[in-house]
């Protein structure tokens, strides 16, 4: 332990008594939920970027969090640091994994090659400290937005270079996520939109991201990387005008580049609630297509129209979208990233552990209402009544296409179809009862 945390022991499940903030309540781990472990449900993830990376600064102020990671001559030296603080933290937490971008975990050298290098030598030290903690890897990233060369987009770019550039460290970042065993590989479009039309060629652009993700398909596969790649739409932020704009935008894309066995998504509350979605629409959406892949875990404010990456404490949206997920066997690969940020005034160390107890709580929490109203049928049940219509051999045969519009048309001569009551209240109350 480096001693930034003052306690080096795992939190403890206490249960729903306890009152110390650095116990769990609801979250304990070995509890059995619908025929796994509460652990292997949830798949919590730790995010290096937000926990470590990230200095407490805003639009109209810098660092507030002076962590002593980031303050130094020898960059190296720093990042393994920071891993040393980063790796004590998922020893407390007792999370199962984590998820990094490329540049929150290696220093940017004068050259690719250089930032390759380094991004080795802490994918050395991960590995050894992986083996001893018994952390594992959810998933991988790079970093393609923040440096000034992808000002104007990485894939999307106007110059080649910066696409082959791009191509460069993403293929850096696949092989650390291979090495590491990395469960998915995750591409968060980043720059990939545009500000105005006036300097853009829309068309061309989206021809360079399919084919910039039809290339790392090809390579995974070259190299045998079995998880998927998992893309995380998102509306806005950075761009006015993002490609992986929500679920059904990006489902579009990865049909017209056949790519939907390779590629699911990854999704995030707080660009679900930005594309005037809610969480569980998208989530549910992407089960439909068949395109569910993990969960960015957070959330956003109303009263903001922006990404706040707050850590998600909302346990009756969370049900909702883990009653979708348990209905639909639970996880494969993927899991819960905590995407979230303290907020800069939450500058003690501690805060930082608060934090994820609260959040892996809540989300325990959330679970078992959710395990809880599958057992009862309490929303499934009547559901099903809802759409029993369907089951009979006449809806059958409609969604089999074995009618014609002409068909269809002559039965409806002698029906008489009554409207029913959509009990919306209903539902609602029997939510509020679970949660
Ligand atoms: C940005 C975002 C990213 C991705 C990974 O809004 O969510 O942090 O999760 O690049
Ligand atoms: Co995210």
């Amino acid at each position: 332990m480096t001693g930034f945390f003052e306690r080096s022991e795992p939190i403890r499940f206490e249960g729903e008594g306890s009152r110390d903030p650095l116990a769990f309540r609801h979250y304990d781990k070995n509890r059995q939920v619908m025929g796994r472990t509460m652990e292997e449900q949830l798949r919590f993830a730790v995010c290096y970027w937000h926990s470590f990376t990230w200095p407490g600064g805003d639009p109209f102020g810098g660092e507030t969090f002076l962590r002593p990671w980031m303050h130094g001559d020898d960059p190296l030296a720093l990042a393994k640091a920071k891993a040393e603080t980063a790796f004590d933290l998922f020893r407390v937490l007792d999370v199962p994994f984590f998820t990094f971008h490329d540049v929150d975990v290696a220093p940017e050298g004068a050259s690719l090659s250089e930032s390759i290098d380094n991004l080795k030598a802490i994918t050395d030290l991960f590995e050894e400290k992986m083996e001893r903690e018994k952390v594992r890897l959810l998933w991988g990233t790079a970093n393609l937005f923040s440096h000034r060369r992808y000002m104007g987009g990485a894939a999307t770019n106007p110059d080649p270079d910066v696409f082959a550039y791009a191509v460069g460290q993403v293929k850096a970042a696949m092989d650390a996520t291979h090495r590491l065993n990395g469960e998915n590989y995750v591409c968060w479009g980043g720059r990939e939109g545009y500000e105005t039309l006036l300097n853009t060629r829309m068309g061309q652009e989206l021809d360079q991201l399919g084919r910039f993700l039809s290339m790392l398909v090809d390579y995974k596969h070259k190299i045998g990387f079995t998880g998927p790649i998992l893309i995380e739409p998102k509306p806005k932020e950075p761009t006015k005008h993002q490609y992986d704009f929500d679920v059904a935008t990006v489902y579009g894309f990865l049909e017209r580049h056949d790519l939907t066995a390779d590629v699911k998504l990854n999704i995030e509350q707080n660009h679900a609630i930005l594309a005037g979605h809610s969480f569980e629409h998208e989530v549910e959406l992407a089960y439909a297509l068949g395109l569910f892949g993990s969960l960015d875990i957070n959330r956003g404010d109303d009263l903001l129209g922006w990404d706040t990456d707050q850590f998600a404490m909302n346990p009756k949206e969370m049900a909702l979208v883990f009653h979708e997920v348990l209905k639909n066997g639970g996880f494969t690969t993927g899991g819960l990233n905590f995407d979230a940020k303290i907020r800069r005034q939450s500058i003690d160390p501690d805060d930082l552990i608060v934090a994820h107890v609260a959040s892996m709580d809540a989300c325990a929490k959330a679970l078992l209402a959710a395990e809880a109203m599958l057992a009862d049928k309490a929303l499934e049940g009547p559901l099903a009544e809802r759409y029993s219509g369907w089951d009979g051999a006449e809806g059958r045969a409609i969604l089999a296409g074995e009618r014609t519009l002409e068909e269809v048309a002559a039965r409806a001569a002698s029906l008489d179809p009554q409207p029913r009551s959509g009990r919306q209240e209903l539902l609602e109350g029997v939510v509020a009862r679970y949660v």
